[in-house]
């Protein structure tokens, strides 16, 4: 696509899993669409984020579209966790099989989106020029998807070459040879790390939290089971969308302080072996919401560091214990905490040492020098409130996104904020979306959108806006649901606490899918509950002559 058409029905933001989606269902409403993404090409979160070692840590098969029963036929994953190129080369295959590029100016930036009263249309503007009038827009910017870097001094300075996870050279890093540094231990920094020390001279880790993090047990998938599933795919579906988690998880019977000892070590034990996140977060049903059942998790968890680790003060630098399990995001892995039996391989604590700056040779942290060729940031992203923040938003009478929320975002349901209408965001902070499958949170809303839009059109209504009063209590609840878990007590991203000076407010909602999948269900059968619908203005008639 060359110039963008400039009057539109719809403008989607984002051409990642949910942006292709989006344009999928809104062209079958006959919708004309205008897309725009950032990016080259089509993948969103899965073209950016092309470091070593990327891959999902949902399984290949549960991390995939269900809106086609063919393309789930035709499509085969080959790892149980599939890699960032898999993923991508699926989605450019979405994209072809279902031409969805058609629509989507790449390379292009949205920079403004302004709601005109007058016409009750969104008029949108890009990077390169364009403006776009649209009655809806889409925001399918993904969750993590601004790029954070770390608050040091001097990063300008270094004679060598910074990489950020989330933003990889597409050519690939070859490391080999290399003093490396790598600032962050988040599930990025877990699966990069031990890839990266295979290639480097020496690396050096700078950890300021240490992380959960369990053995992800990957491996090619075996074509026997890929066909036993693919017989069973839309019983499964079906399954995924009513489990708490949008991935089959069993539901738990038991307080892990209702067992014995011997019981609760055999049990963790079988759930570490899973290879998946969900065995340890679901091995008993209190982890969550309960400090002392939490805590057995944990040292569970830090046991398995001990013996895996043979330096008893690096395994004690790596045993988190500034959080509770499972508050900050877990992650899998392959061979992240045996790297640190590596001799070429160095662990900094900075909290104990903090990051004073980044010189000219490398980093300089309260305790030493660290003389490096190149330095990877897994520092993470400005989660779920930064996509929507960066672009200036201004909905009615000329109020700013930034401005209503400026002491954390507020949304009806997570799909659309009051004195914003027509305006729908994909997994928005206020949905399940980061703590759940994505892959089926974001089929949940754009499906949810599209049935949205069809209502409108099919009455001949110019706009929808969630009311105050629907958004002032569906926060409220979100914080109460949040506030019965541990959830807040830990500094995490889903607090928005990674980034300084952000509000700290628990950003999804950590109520469970299948309960959050009634109240949209109720809503839109109930006429739009909590949202306030207007006609088009019928034409002024023409003078008469
Ligand atoms: O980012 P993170 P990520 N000085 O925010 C540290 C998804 N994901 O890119 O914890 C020193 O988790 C920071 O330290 P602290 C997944 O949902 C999924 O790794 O703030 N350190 C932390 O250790 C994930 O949760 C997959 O104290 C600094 C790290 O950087 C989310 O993306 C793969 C620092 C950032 O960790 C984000 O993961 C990858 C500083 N100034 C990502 N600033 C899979 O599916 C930050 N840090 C497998």
């Amino acid at each position: 696509m060359t110039g963008a058409p400039t009057d539109v029905d719809a403008v989607v933001v984002g051409a990642g899993f949910a942006g292709l989606y989006a344009h999928h269902r809104l062209r079958a409403l006959g919708l004309t669409i205008s897309g725009f993404e950032a990016a080259a090409d089509v993948g969103g979160t899965w073209w950016w984020n092309r470091y070593p070692g990327a891959r999902c840590d949902v399984e290949s098969m549960d991390y995939c579209y269900s809106f086609s029963p063919e393309l789930e036929q035709e499509w085969t994953w080959s790892e149980r966790y599939a890699t960032q190129p898999e993923i991508l080369r699926y989605l450019n295959h979405v994209a072809d099989r279902f031409d969805l590029r058609r629509d989507i100016r790449f390379d292009t930036r949205v920079t403004a989106a302004t709601w005109d009263e007058a016409s009750q249309r969104w008029d949108i503007a890009t990077d390169r020029g364009d403006r776009v009038s649209a009655q809806f827009c889409i925001m399918a910017t993904g969750c993590l998807s601004q790029a954070k870097q770390p608050e040091v001094d001097g990063i300008d300075t270094f004679g060598g070459d910074i990489f950020h996870t989330g933003r990889w050279p597409h050519e690939g890093v070859d490391f080999t040879g290399r003093r490396v540094g790598a600032i962050g231990t988040g599930s990025s920094g877990i699966q990069s790390i031990p890839i990266i020390a295979g290639q480097a001279e020496h690396l050096t880790v700078f950890q300021r939290t240490p992380n959960f993090t369990m053995p992800a047990k990957n491996a090619p998938l075996d074509p026997d089971a890929v066909a036993a599933r693919k017989a069973r795919a839309r019983e499964i579906r079906e399954a995924m969308r009513s489990s708490r988690a949008g991935v089959i998880v069993p539901m738990p019977e038991h307080s892990a302080l209702a067992v014995d000892d011997g019981a609760r070590q055999a049990h963790y034990e079988k759930a570490w072996n899973t290879g998946t996140l969900y065995g340890m977060v679901a091995a008993f049903n209190d982890l969550l919401v309960d400090r002392d059942a939490n805590d057995t998790a944990a040292e569970y968890v830090r046991d398995r560091i001990r013996e895996i680790v043979n330096d008893p003060d690096v395994a004690e630098r790596l045993s988190p214990r500034n959080h509770p399990f499972g508050t900050k995001r877990p992650c899998l892995d392959t061979d992240y905490y045996a790297t640190f039996n590596r001799d070429d391989v160095t662990l900094v604590d900075v909290r104990a040492t903090p990051i004073v700056a980044i010189t000219p040779t490398g980093i300089r942290t309260t305790a030493d020098d660290f003389e490096l060729d190149a330095i990877v940031f897994a520092t993470g992203f400005d989660a779920m409130t930064g996509p929507l923040l960066g672009p200036d938003i201004t909905g009615v009478g000329g109020v700013k996104l930034r401005d209503k929320w400026a002491a954390g975002p507020r949304t009806y349901l997570g799909i659309a904020t009051a004195g914003f209408p027509n305006f729908f965001i994909v997994t928005g902070p206020g949905s399940p979306s980061v703590l759940v499958n994505m892959a089926v949170a974001i089929e949940h809303h754009v499906d949810w959108i599209a049935e949205c839009i069809a209502y409108l059109r099919d009455r001949g209504l110019a706009s929808i806006d969630a009311t105050l009063e629907a958004e002032d209590a569906w926060v409220d609840h979100v914080n109460q649901v949040a506030d019965l878990t541990l959830f807040p007590q830990a500094n995490s991203w889903y607090m928005g606490a990674n980034v300084p000076g952000k509000p700290r407010v628990f950003m999804p909602y950590i109520g469970g899918f299948p309960r959050y999948d009634e109240v949209c269900r109720g809503v839109a059968a109930d006429d739009y509950r909590g949202f306030e619908l207007t006609p088009a203005t019928a034409p002024e008639p023409a003078p008469s002559t």
